[in-house]
């Protein structure tokens, strides 16, 4: 999940640095000092690049903004036509300041730290393409893939292979796993999420692994639910990041034995810290803590998280908090 970002004051100093967030994902200086920001203030055991899932419909050739306060903003594709505007042959030399950040990073890094290039699964950044932004229903996104599924697979293709060579150039630059967030794959009925989630992270995960087969792959299907099993079976993901609703005996017993699990601590409680923080962080660690684990958050830490809450967890988590 998000480590850098804006609950942290030493990133809103560098981002006051630069017109764009997508700026700040371009420029491998402030990327680099960015992603270390929270290594250095807390010795987290891994590190996630700097960057945004939306970089890859920018290198696409779709406009992509962030508008201050509201969040992205991209010219909608709305239909087969719409995809004229998609290029993929420029998409690695639009992206070489990610790779060359990557670079950076691997050799700044102590060796015990992992680097985690990232990216977001076709389906997910697809909503964003379509939509335009965020989005409470995804009512275009689903209109489109119903009443025409082979123009949306079209596009979910071109992200699919776009996002594939993406990782691939994560790892070459450094990159020790891999996440790939879908971040609203809980939306989707099971045949939907059949077609629209597990095919195109199958696909990426076997492209991936083809060229890498070392690299670990974590998912994250948010809300996927029961769902989570069948992801696991069907993606050759080596772990998923479990949303905050997965309840966690049923993670311990049914997805634990088939992959390493992250997870999933609210980020709501988090921001509200305190006996119900440590409780819930030691019930974590009770829960999932006897298999393959890697501690978590279940989402995006929220902006108005006081950093001190997160000293406080890794206490807790590393066994040095009281009690
Ligand atoms: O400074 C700012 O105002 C920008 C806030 C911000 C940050 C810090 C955005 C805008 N993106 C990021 C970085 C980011 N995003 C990282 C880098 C790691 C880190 O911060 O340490 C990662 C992994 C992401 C992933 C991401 N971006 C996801 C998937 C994970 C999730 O949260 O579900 C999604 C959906 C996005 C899109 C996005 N980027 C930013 C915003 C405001 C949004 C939209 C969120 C939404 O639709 O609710």
């Amino acid at each position: 999940m998000r480590q850098a970002g804006r609950y942290l004051p030493e990133y809103r100093k560098v981002r006051r640095q630069v017109g764009g967030f997508l700026e700040l994902c371009y420029t491998p200086d402030l990327a680099v000092e960015v992603t270390l920001q929270p290594i250095h203030r807390y010795g987290f055991d891994a590190a996630i690049l700097f960057s945004d899932i939306l970089v890859v419909p920018d290198a696409l050739g779709q406009e992509v903004r962030f508008a201050e306060g509201e969040g992205p903003k991209l010219a909608p594709i709305r239909d087969v036509a719409g995809l004229a505007v998609l290029r993929e042959e420029g998409v690695h030399d639009h992206l070489a300041p990610v790779y060359e950040t990557v670079r950076r990073l691997s050799r700044e890094l102590p060796p015990e730290v992992t680097l985690i290039g990232f990216a977001g699964a076709p389906w997910t950044v697809a909503t964003y393409m379509v939509e335009g932004g965020s989005s409470r229903d995804f009512a275009t996104t689903r209109a489109w893939s119903l009443a025409d599924p082979e123009g949306f697979g079209r596009l979910i293709e071109i992200v699919t292979k776009a996002t594939a060579a993406y990782l691939c150039r994560q790892v070459e630059a450094g990159a020790e796993a891999l996440q790939l967030f879908d971040s609203w794959a809980g939306i989707l009925p099971e045949d939907a999420f059949e077609r629209w989630v597990i095919e195109p992270n199958s696909q990426i995960v076997s492209i991936v692994k083809q060229k890498y087969p070392q690299v670990p792959v974590i998912g994250f299907p948010r809300g996927a639910g029961v769902l989570y099993e069948r992801y696991i079976d069907k993606t050759g993901v080596n772990a998923v990041s479990l949303d905050t609703t997965v309840p966690l005996a049923w993670a311990a017993e049914r997805l634990q034995p088939k992959a390493t699990l992250q997870g999933n601590l609210d980020p709501q409680v988090l921001l509200a810290g305190g006996e119900a923080l440590e409780r819930r962080a030691r019930e974590i660690v009770t829960m999932l803590g006897n298999g393959p684990f890697i501690f978590n958050l279940g989402h995006g830490i929220i902006k108005e998280t006081p950093p001190e809450h997160v000293a406080r967890l890794l206490e807790v988590i590393r066994g040095n908090g009281r009690g």
